[in-house]
């Protein structure tokens, strides 16, 4: 008898690429994955992607809901764990107010539609508190050149670019399928930049390389700056017609000469020259691209906005080979903040950090945990999370155990045991990717994809099943009427004027609309706003910053350890740097991964080996002013990481560097914890 081999097509979730994949089955059994001829991917497909087949079959994989009884779990009916947190929540509700309850969605099943679904359930049950992963990434880089420009744009037009200035970003570990549209950008003739404190996979294939000290990116992009404008590299006519605030930000950058950006910073001359070089020649085809590099910092929203206003003065956004604006897919909207405003119900952080409120309409994380414990300004005591485990990817990892612990309430909705589901009342069995549909863009394109659900598990529910069975069981049922995710696709493409049927013809993609540059011209010349910012024009100068008490420019400000450097931690840490084989904490149950990458690990320079006396594989105590964490040395070679600085990626279960990252500094736009540019000591055990 022949095995009957099927194949499927739809979208890889293992990282947050999502790349058309052709799924293979035999008999009803997944067998193997490759690279379907999506618009993204064309073919490709990278180590994680083919993993897709041990995650799916994982022998850990928790298939039935548990419940925590007396410090164990058990397994339960769904049906009980449904009814149980049903009443739970309600309990809460009706000791507490429903404000007391939250949801937090996090990496793994981000962004669009499972986020917006989060969002609806939450304010549909009459609470504001809805929080993400975003208190920590992306949100800064989105901000940052929202302020700016009016939108940023994760995936740029890579491809038809003449410069590409990549800054705290290194995509051959973050995102592979995104790096072959940068190696195709360098075929072609652009020039690659790469401005890293690390000889990161990208430096290495870059033609210039600038080795910054962390946190000092405003300097180099105000350095830059400087330049572009006395070699008069600048597009005159984008800067007078759609700009404001030049004239402010060429007296400021006068300040950033070479000698104190060299120094400052820790480039030479002839590297900021070639930067410059660069960038003037490639005219408005110049692309900036930010990373999580800058993100983590006490000034990052003005680091970025320095380097948003280099696309500006060249005249960058929205070219061909620019920083492209992509045009929306025009779905319905789920969220309900027109619908059910809840401001005055005190969403968590937005009285502290009220342009990340504005932006992002979301709640931030780290003021989540200590109002668990103080309860002030008032008692959260329930929370869901869905697809994050913040006891391993949120900064100060001691405190948002102790936090957790605290809640009335915790549900988290998983595919494998981790550091919060330990946590939880109710760890619920979670759909995979491969067992939902749902919508997603990819903006380079403008193409829409539905993705494919290839099998459902009796009892494992996806995001939206869940949602909607709980919605009910509390009285919000209303908001929910959609009797599954297949109808709430329906709708959420109604108002596009593109089926279902048409994008489950297209599983390699649909596009929505065909690309067009410079809309800002046409814009103007219908009387529209230009720009998606308060005024209309591309803000170099902030104005509605400056009425909230910021500064008004990308005004750059040294960082800690270098402006107030203490002899107690000489050494300066920066976390995350991504390995190709691991996302966060996740995917180290994978024996082949571990295999390549078998541990945490502290990366150092020579010379800091030496005069710590330590040789690669001894165990390390690294101390912040957070905590300690004891982790094995890594020596790296003299050129790829500074004397003095640093690297620990973060999602080790034993060796956890958010043990020592800061919850309690931040940069006070955006809210975002200072985990790159952290003050430590290394003692040698
Ligand atoms: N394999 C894998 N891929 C991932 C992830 C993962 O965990 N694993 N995570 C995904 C997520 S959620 C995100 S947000 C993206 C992040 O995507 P990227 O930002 O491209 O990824 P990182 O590896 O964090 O790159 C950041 C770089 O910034 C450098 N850096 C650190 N501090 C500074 C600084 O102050 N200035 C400068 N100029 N550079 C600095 C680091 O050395 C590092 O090389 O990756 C995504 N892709
Ligand atoms: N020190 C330091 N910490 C960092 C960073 C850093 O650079 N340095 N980077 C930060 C960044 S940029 C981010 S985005 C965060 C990410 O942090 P998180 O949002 O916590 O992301 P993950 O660690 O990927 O957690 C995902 C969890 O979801 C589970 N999961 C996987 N697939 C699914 C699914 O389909 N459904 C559900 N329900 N669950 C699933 C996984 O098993 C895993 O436990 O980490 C941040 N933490
Ligand atoms: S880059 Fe790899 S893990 Fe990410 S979506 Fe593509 S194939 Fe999947
Ligand atoms: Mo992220």
């Amino acid at each position: 008898m022949g095995s009957e081999r099927k194949v499927t097509k739809t979208l890889c979730r293992m990282c947050d690429d999502h790349c058309g994949i052709n799924v293979y089955t035999e008999n009803g059994k997944i067998v193997d994955i490759d690279g379907s001829n999506h618009y993204w991917n064309q073919g490709r497909l990278c180590v994680k992607g083919r993993a897709g087949v041990d995650f799916f079959y994982h022998k850990d994989r928790i298939l039935k809901p548990l419940k925590k009884v007396d410090g164990k779990f058990v397994e339960i009916e769904l049906e009980q764990a449904l009814d149980e947190i049903a009443e739970k929540m309600n309990e809460v509700k009706s000791k507490y107010g429903a404000r007391a309850m939250s949801i937090w969605k996090g990496e793994a099943i981000g962004f669009a539609q499972q986020e917006e679904i989060a969002r609806r359930f939450i304010h549909a049950i009459g609470s504001p508190n809805y929080f993400s992963n975003d208190s920590q990434c992306f949100v800064g880089r989105w901000i940052g050149y929202s302020l700016v420009a009016g939108s940023w744009m994760a995936q740029p037009d890579f491809e038809n670019s003449k410069c590409i200035v990549l800054w705290g970003a290194n995509p051959p570990n973050a995102h592979p399928n995104m790096t072959q549209y940068i190696m195709k950008a360098k075929q072609n003739g652009a020039k690659i930049v790469t401005i890293d404190s690390r000889l990161s996979n990208i430096a290495r294939q870059s033609h210039v390389f600038a080795q910054v000290k962390p946190g000092t990116d405003g300097a180099v992009a105000l350095g830059i700056i400087k330049l572009l404008i006395e070699r008069n590299a600048i597009d005159n006519d984008f800067v007078e017609n759609y700009t404001i605030g030049f004239d402010k930000l060429k007296e400021y950058s006068m300040k950033f000469d070479e000698a104190f950006v060299c120094k400052e910073t820790g480039i030479d001359k002839e590297t900021l020259y070639a930067i410059v070089d660069a960038i003037s020649s490639a005219k408005n085809k110049v692309i900036n691209y930010v990373g999580n590099g800058l993100e983590h910092h006490e000034n990052g929203i003005n680091n970025i906005r320095a380097v948003a206003s280099i696309d500006a003065i060249v005249g960058g956004f929205d070219q061909k080979g620019g920083n492209f604006m992509p045009e929306g897919f025009g779905q319905s909207e789920l969220t309900l903040y027109d619908e059910v405003p809840l401001m005055h119900l005190d969403p968590i952080g937005a009285d502290r950090f009220p342009v990340f409120y504005e932006y992002r309409q979301e709640c931030h994380t780290m003021t989540a945990m200590d109002t668990i414990i103080s309860e002030k300004p008032y008692p959260l005591k329930g929370m869901i999370i869905a697809g994050a485990n913040p006891a391993s990817t949120n900064p100060n990892s001691k405190k948002v155990v102790e936090a957790l612990s605290k809640l009335d309430l915790l549900v988290v909705r998983e595919l494998f045991m981790s550091e919060t589901a330990e946590l939880a009342d109710y760890v619920l069995p979670a759909a995979s990717y491969l067992e939902r549909a749902e919508l997603h863009y990819h903006g380079m394109h403008q193409v829409a994809t539905l993705t494919n659900r290839l099998t459902t598990i009796p009892g494992v529910q996806d995001e939206y099943q869940f949602l909607h069975d709980i919605a009910h069981r509390v009285g919000a049922g209303e908001y929910f009427p959609w009797e599954n995710e297949d109808a709430l696709n329906e709708w959420l493409v109604e108002p596009t004027g593109v089926s279902i049927e048409t994008l489950k013809a297209n599983p390699e993609g649909y596009q929505y609309k065909p690309l067009r540059y410079k809309k800002w011209e046409t814009k103007a010349q219908n009387g529209e706003k230009p720009f998606n910012t308060h005024t209309g024009k591309v803000e170099i100068f902030s104005e509605y910053l400056e009425n909230l008490g910021y500064d008004g420019l990308p005004v750059y400000i040294s960082p800690d350890y270098i402006a107030n450097a203490e002899e107690e931690y000489p050494l300066t840490m920066i976390t995350g740097a991504r390995k190709l084989v691991y996302y966060h904490s996740r995917n180290k149950n994978f024996k082949r991964f571990l295999t390549a990458v078998p541990k945490g690990e502290v990366e150092l320079h020579p010379e800091d080996a030496k005069s710590l006396n330590v040789k690669d594989g001894d165990l390390v105590k690294v101390t912040s002013k957070i905590g300690s964490m004891e982790v094995e040395v890594c020596i790296k070679h003299r050129k790829e990481i500074m004397p003095g600085i640093i690297q620990i990626t973060h999602g080790w279960k034993n060796a956890n560097v958010n043990l020592i990252t800061h919850d309690d500094k931040f940069d006070p736009i955006d809210g975002f914890p200072l985990m790159k540019a952290v003050k430590v000591k290394i003692e040698k055990l």
